[in-house]
């Protein structure tokens, strides 16, 4: 199990106790073009919490957003905003009004901690919104040139954190789901613990001399805890870096010596698209992929180029992160590995009985973190009888481990069949015309519903009838012939979440 004391504040375990635990000299984060160590960290986060509860009057269980690219500063903020109590939610840049506000009255916030770059917006948004009172800008370059900065400045580098009990609500991580509508779960202060001291220490063994590297944005929880939870916890070093993006990735592990990359399957794709040979990934010691089921090809691909291990997982916002992975001692192809220490996992059918092995049913999770809905929003569908409901089809094979199938949304039932779009994707990607795709079922008079995919191709190639048969006839020769798609869609991009997951509802129905 995982202990804690009552009384715990996890940001002062991942700076504060950090520094007492002697590594003060070690760097923490870099980015803006410098290093900063655990002692600046400390004292950067201290004297930014005196700011936020002296001169912004941040209460605990205030709920405080934090707009903001990936950059040291941000880090400085969700850990300063925490030490303070407060309950934070990370939001993504290119947030606009609309959805700030939709955020900020769900979740009741009162305060505002923005990247002046990124004023516009939430200005726009505080206008509509009574209940935020606070907005204060950030120097998101780290020069320290803005109205937080300022207050923190003068202030002193020790701060008694608030009290918060291990059970106190710390963050409030927003997903949109399938459907478009936002909702918020809400985490403990241990939870964010745990994550580290169960799936970073277990599976990805973290130590002191790694540096990690990643694209998904801390407003995820998958790159909050990548990017931050997780080296800080063990006393490695975190790059927060705007230019993350992943063509730049394979600079940025040669450049830092990076030894852990975490991103999703299309950024590896890209990735993967833009290595070039001689490219030095010797650093890495792992490529953690999640976010998206993690296509055959993509890995094996990985696998043959760079030879270091590429270990895909599967987490959800509600869990808080990664509860079945791959290991270094164990990864495979098309497989999604086992629970993560703490966690159990089984196939429920569409009553909530368990499945036998090798049947396609409903992921059910149970483990140390949870969902918990703000507000108790669609909380009963998510979870049942004490299990997550992922909204996952998976199978658990005779050996234990679990493979993904679709999304419960992405199967397809044609003429009675039953057709996982993703399965059909992986077949699809493994053309080299293939750049992105996304399968999803239409309505059929005659089948019920057929198979229809969405694809995008690679640079340079044109679209054509011939090239739906060539396609067709590819996944007909790579999967059993009754899944390909009789209908190809080409696009130049796909509809696609803020965090880069397809959404494929909007190809179902585009309005
Ligand atoms: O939503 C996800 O796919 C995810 C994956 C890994 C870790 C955390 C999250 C939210």
């Amino acid at each position: 199990g995982f202990n804690y004391p009552d009384r715990l504040n996890a940001a002062v375990e991942l700076t504060d106790k950090m520094v007492e635990r002697g590594f003060g000299d070690h760097t923490a984060l870099i980015g803006n073009g410098r290093r900063r160590t655990y002692k600046e960290l400390s004292d950067w986060t201290n004297r930014l919490a005196h700011a936020l509860v002296e001169d912004l009057g941040v209460k605990p269980g205030n709920r405080v957003l934090i707009r903001s690219a990936n950059n040291p500063a941000m880090v400085a903020c969700w850990l300063a905003a925490t030490k303070a109590g407060a309950v934070v939610v990370n939001t993504m840049p290119m947030l606009r009004a609309v959805e700030l506000k939709k955020y900020v009255e769900l979740a009741e916030i009162t305060h505002a901690l923005c990247d002046t770059r990124l004023m516009d917006e939430l200005t726009l948004c505080a206008k509509d919104s009574p209940i935020l009172n606070t907005v204060v800008g950030f120097d998101g370059t780290s020069n320290h040139d803005a109205e937080l900065d300022r207050l923190a400045l003068e202030k002193s580098v020790k701060f008694d954190a608030i009290e918060t009990s291990q059970d106190d609500v710390a963050l409030l991580g927003f997903t949109s789901g399938s459907t478009g509508v936002p909702k918020a779960t809400m985490h403990f202060h241990r939870d964010l613990l745990i994550i580290a001291d169960g799936y970073a220490r277990e599976v990805l063994n973290v130590h002191p001399d790694d540096v990690f590297v990643g694209s998904p944005p801390l407003a995820f929880t998958f790159g909050l805890g990548g990017l931050a939870i997780f080296p800080l916890r063990f006393g490695a070093a975190a790059t927060l870096l705007e230019q993350a993006t992943p063509p730049n990735m394979i600079e940025i592990i040669e450049k830092f010596k990076a030894t852990v990359s975490f991103t999703a399957p299309t950024a590896y794709r890209a990735m993967l698209k833009a290595m070039e040979e001689g490219a030095d990934l010797s650093s890495l010691r792992a490529a953690v992929s999640a976010g998206e089921t993690l296509p055959a090809p993509v890995y094996e691909e990985w696998m043959s180029k760079t030879g270091k291990p590429m270990l895909d997982g599967i987490g959800a916002t509600e869990m808080l992160h990664i509860f079945i992975s791959n290991r270094f001692d164990d990864h495979r192809p098309a497989c999604t590995g086992k629970p993560v220490t703490g966690y159990e996992a089984k196939i429920i059918g569409p009553k909530g009985e368990d499945l036998p092995d090798g049947e396609v049913g409903r992921l059910a999770v149970r483990g140390p973190t949870g969902c918990r809905y703000l507000r108790g929003a669609r909380q009963e569908e998510y979870v049942q009888n004490g299990w997550n409901i992922t909204g996952d089809a998976f199978t658990r094979d005779a050996d234990g481990y679990f493979h993904f199938a679709a999304r419960n949304d992405d199967m397809i039932i044609s003429s009675g069949y039953n057709i996982a779009g993703p399965e059909v994707e992986a077949a699809l990607l493994a053309h080299d015309a293939v750049a992105e795709c996304a399968v999803i079922g239409v309505p059929d008079e005659e089948r019920g519903a057929i198979v229809q995919a969405h694809v995008v191709l690679m640079s340079g190639i044109e679209p054509s009838d011939t090239m739906v048969k060539t396609l067709q006839d590819h996944v007909k020769a790579t999967i059993a012939p009754f899944k390909y798609p009789r209908s190809v869609i080409f696009t130049d991009t796909l509809p696609k979440t803020a965090t880069g997951k397809i959404q494929r509802f909007r190809l179902k129905d585009p309005e």
